[in-house]
């Protein structure tokens, strides 16, 4: 999504001084649509992780009060990975596949915010017809293969994705997302192994938030440096600050790019956080109010990016708020429609079952 008004129009409109030499006055233009794209990206980076938090804020309002049933496992604090990696690839020539905590995922994709508010209320106007629910967001459409809830699976499933891609030739590459409490399973080495030897055009996503439900990586893990799990066989693997979306999207783009050249996947590691417990039904008892405190006030994704955009100077904060108070009418509307929209009729029980290939 572009940015809107609210980036200051006066400086960029403001001429070079006349006196200026004409050196001066060449380099200028150049130098000010440069800063005035930056700031653009940035503020279209803030604008998508604040809709991510704010609609994830609502979705854990509506839960509480009792009109989402089943699962709901929030990404608050994670933003920076989903807006950093989906921007980096071209869904739905891409494709990308995640686990359960996939309601970031989801937005990202495209997905309208009340379609995908009405999917976590199990309404008909939910983007599976509120069939799926928060763990089974899917499009198609969008190159987005789901919402899994078996912990590892989109590890053997995203590799599926990319045979399929190299199969037909269509030059896609997939984003394979899982937890760092996945990395060890059996499923994911030997889909690793496969990748490898048939050079498959994936790049997997360890979102590294500490926490496995309520087991640190450190007592689950022999090696907690996650991006190390390819090497025996022969994955390339970096870490990568997953609260930084510029990182994330570098490190992402050029993984793809090795990925899309023929050349096997790679695996990055984002070290990153989760600031709710593992689902809503997770009281968080397993780790301090002040380890939760330190890493939202010092790493928070979307603080550091507002810091970043302020310094600036053609972002105030008068503009953010504006920008706050437009995601949350969109969220409120998004929250509105879904419990507004009506339950899905019994026949569609049956219905959806099998997709013509
Ligand atoms: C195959 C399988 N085993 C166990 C579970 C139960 N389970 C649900 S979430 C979870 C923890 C996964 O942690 P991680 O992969 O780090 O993802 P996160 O929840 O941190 O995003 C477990 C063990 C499951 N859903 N599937």
């Amino acid at each position: 999504m572009a940015a809107k008004k609210p980036i200051r129009k006066a400086a960029a409109k403001r001429q070079p001084a006349k006196k200026a030499s004409r050196a001066k006055a060449r380099r200028r233009p150049t130098q000010k649509k440069a800063a005035t794209s930056e700031v653009e990206r940035l503020f279209a980076f803030y604008r998508r992780m604040l809709l991510i938090r704010r609609f994830e804020e609502k979705a854990g309002q509506l839960y509480g009060m009792g009109l989402i049933g089943g699962f709901c496992h929030l990404y608050i604090g994670q933003e920076a990975v989903v807006v950093g990696a989906l921007s980096a690839i071209e869904a739905p020539k891409d494709s990308f596949i995640t686990a359960y905590r996939c309601h970031g995922h989801a937005l990202e994709s495209g997905i309208e915010p009340k379609t995908v508010m009405a999917e976590l209320t199990g309404r008909r106007d939910g983007v599976c017809k509120g069939k799926g629910g928060s763990m089974h967001l899917f499009a198609l459409e969008k190159g987005f293969y789901g919402g899994h809830g078996i912990v590892g699976a989109t590890a053997p499933l995203g590799t599926g994705l990319a045979f399929a891609h190299k199969y037909r030739g269509d030059g896609g590459v997939v984003l394979a997302f899982f937890g760092e409490g996945a990395a060890n399973q059996g499923q994911v080495y030997e889909a690793f192994n496969m990748a490898s030897l048939w050079k498959l055009p994936i790049v997997y996503i360890i979102e590294n938030n500490r926490y496995g439900m309520g087991t640190a990586v450190e007592r689950a893990s022999a090696i907690t440096d996650m991006y190390k799990h390819g090497e025996s066989v022969g994955i390339p693997g970096k870490r990568v600050d997953g609260m930084d979306v510029e990182a994330v999207q570098k490190e992402v783009k050029f993984a793809a790019d090795v990925a899309r050249a023929g050349k096997g996947p790679v695996l990055l590691e984002m070290r990153t956080y989760r600031y709710r417990g593992h689902s809503m039904s997770d009281p968080a008892k397993y780790r301090s109010r002040e380890e939760v405190a330190k890493i939202r006030e010092k790493r928070d994704p979307i603080d550091h990016l507002s810091k970043m955009l302020l310094k600036h100077g053609k972002v105030k904060e008068e503009d953010l708020k504006e920008i706050d108070r437009e995601i949350k009418a969109i969220v409120s509307e998004a929250a509105d429609f879904a419990q507004e929209s009506p339950e899905p009729e019994p026949a569609e029980l049956l219905t959806d079952i099998w997709i013509e290939a």
